[in-house]
């Protein structure tokens, strides 16, 4: 056996059966054996970035390791930030590069660069020490010569990540310790398998829920669902974290307010906060499960105003205000019930999702990329994530889009069926525009953080095949209709309603 089938049947008895092959010289024997083996899933796309990101999205869409294969040189690098991303989001994403021989290290040679732990800490470095909970990086130095593939019946083995322990102490401790102040649950996005736990344990504890769209749970929730603008200028005692960073405002408030003792349970152990709090890392689910039978609920109480007022002022306002970037999101957040899955790209759309999204409905399956905020690889990261799945919907930020425009290189690849891409193109990076501090800046200095930009993504959608249509008022839902190819959705809020909508 060759060094690199030796690599790839080791991947494989680590339960990794789907690899993304990018072009390269150097890599043309792992993609020759790749293409031999039968029992694999095989895709390509020919940009290392975004390939690294549909691996991810394809990790977190089987729960299974997905492997990204490069050539040398600048390629590998071209992984980081979807290795990065993995790393915080706990992803089994495997990047296998090609590399020169050793005896080329350091010579200059083309397509030679120092690629043997590029990615710092950010990915393990050897099968033998990987837990299947982050990253792993294979540097495979491989001769020039072709290599020779007899047949090869691949044979994908199970994938069992280590649990990650924890200490249920501390949590029973949190809930219990006596003192009369007010607690509330945060609650991020949450792995599918967590959700049902988290559902019954905060059913169970009655506390008020501020929830993120990506926890999956929020409109199951609605009866302890409050708006996290109850708590500006009023914020909470103690908050429990369930689940990834929440995305909000409140959550950044927090971090100069270190009278809230805060408890996060998260599966990457880390606080999410820079100043001090309590952290504990586990599957949510199970940290939950472990607090057993617990004597103590019912005993919490809570003295905070409940959310409606809050979000029925809303309410009253998206009725006024229909064409704003609320109002239709508010809109669009009904008619992707219809769809089953849905992914939100960047920060501001999971906002206004949070806040003024339909409460009713809970969605199919519902999940984003937080691992690092990073507005780069979404739409890959989707595609990937739903690569097998029908009546798939994306909800993305015009740059966010602009950042990722080869993503649909694969969609001849995926499963296009009722797929729903939605950019929300208000014109730049609006999440940035209600910022306190960017009104103190000059007009071209707010530009340089905004990015404002007038694109039309008619041409893009003609570019790539796919359907089109602007929607710029509630009434331009009525023309949406899903077929057989991607639909793009071109949503333009009316930018003098969305001032009028946040200055109220
Ligand atoms: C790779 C990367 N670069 C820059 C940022 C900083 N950033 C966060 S949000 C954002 C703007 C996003 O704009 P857009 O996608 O248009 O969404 P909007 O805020 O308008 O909803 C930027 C540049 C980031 N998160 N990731």
């Amino acid at each position: 056996m060759t060094p690199e089938q030796d690599i790839v049947d080791r991947l494989l008895k680590a339960g990794c059966g789907d690899f993304v092959v990018c072009g390269g010289a150097r890599n043309a024997g792992l993609v020759a054996l790749l293409e031999a083996a039968e029992g694999l899933q095989v895709w390509k796309h020919f940009e290392e970035r975004g390939a690294a990101f549909f691996a991810m999205g394809r990790a977190k869409d089987t729960g299974r390791p997905c492997a990204v294969v490069t050539t040398s040189g600048t390629a590998v690098a071209e992984c980081l930030p979807a290795v990065i991303e993995a790393h915080y989001s706990c992803l089994p994403l495997v990047v296998l590069s090609a590399d020169r021989p050793e005896t080329f290290r350091g010579s200059g040679a083309p397509q030679v660069i120092d690629q043997e732990g590029i990615f710092g800490n950010h990915a393990v470095r050897s099968l033998d020490g990987w837990n299947g909970h982050g990253p792993l990086h294979l540097n495979v130095p491989l001769e020039e010569e072709v290599i020779d593939c007899p047949d090869w019946q691949a044979e994908v083995e199970g994938f069992l990540p280590q649990r990650i322990s924890f200490e249920v102490r501390s949590l029973r401790d949190f809930l219990d310790d006596g003192v009369f102040k007010g607690i509330v649950a945060m609650v991020g996005g949450l792995d599918p398998e967590d959700r049902e736990d988290v559902f019954y344990f905060l059913k169970d504890l009655g506390i008020p829920v501020v929830a993120d769209v990506n926890s999956g749970i929020r409109e199951l929730l609605q009866d302890l669902l409050v708006s996290e603008k109850t708590f500006s200028g009023n914020l909470p005692g103690r908050v429990l974290r369930l689940g990834e960073v929440p995305v909000g405002r409140l959550w950044r408030d927090l971090e100069a307010n270190p009278a809230t003792s805060v408890l996060s349970i998260c599966r990457n152990g880390l606080p999410g906060l820079a100043r001090k709090s309590m952290v504990i890392r586990g599957e949510v689910g199970r940290v939950i499960r472990g607090l057993g039978e617990a004597d103590f609920i019912g005993d919490i109480r809570d003295d905070f105003p409940r959310g409606r007022p809050i979000f029925s002022q809303t309410d009253e306002r998206l009725e006024s205000f229909p064409d704003s970037e609320p109002g239709l999101v508010n809109l669009l957040s009904v008619y992707a019930t219809t769809g089953e899955s849905l992914f939100i790209g960047n920060s501001l759309p999971i906002r206004e999702w949070n806040e003024y999204g339909q409460r009713e409905t809970p969605y199919a399956r519902v999940f984003a990329n937080r691992g690092a905020n990073g507005i780069d690889g979404q739409l890959s990261s989707w595609l990937g994530a739903t690569a097998e799945t029908p009546d798939s919907w994306g909800v993305f930020g015009d740059l966010t889009a602009l950042y990722d425009l080869a993503a649909p290189a694969m969609f001849p690849q995926v499963e296009c069926q009722g797929r729903v891409l939605v950019v929300i193109n208000n014109g730049g990076g609006q999440i940035f525009e209600r910022l306190p501090r960017l009104s103190q800046l000059a007009e071209n200095q707010k530009d340089a953080i905004v990015q404002s930009q007038n694109v039309d993504l008619r041409g893009w959608a003609q570019m790539w095949n796919l359907d089109y249509l602007r929607i710029e008022s509630r009434e331009g839902f009525d023309a949406l209709e899903v077929g057989e190819r991607t639909l793009l959705v071109e949503l333009i809020p009316d930018s003098g309603e969305t001032a009028q909508f946040y200055a109220v």
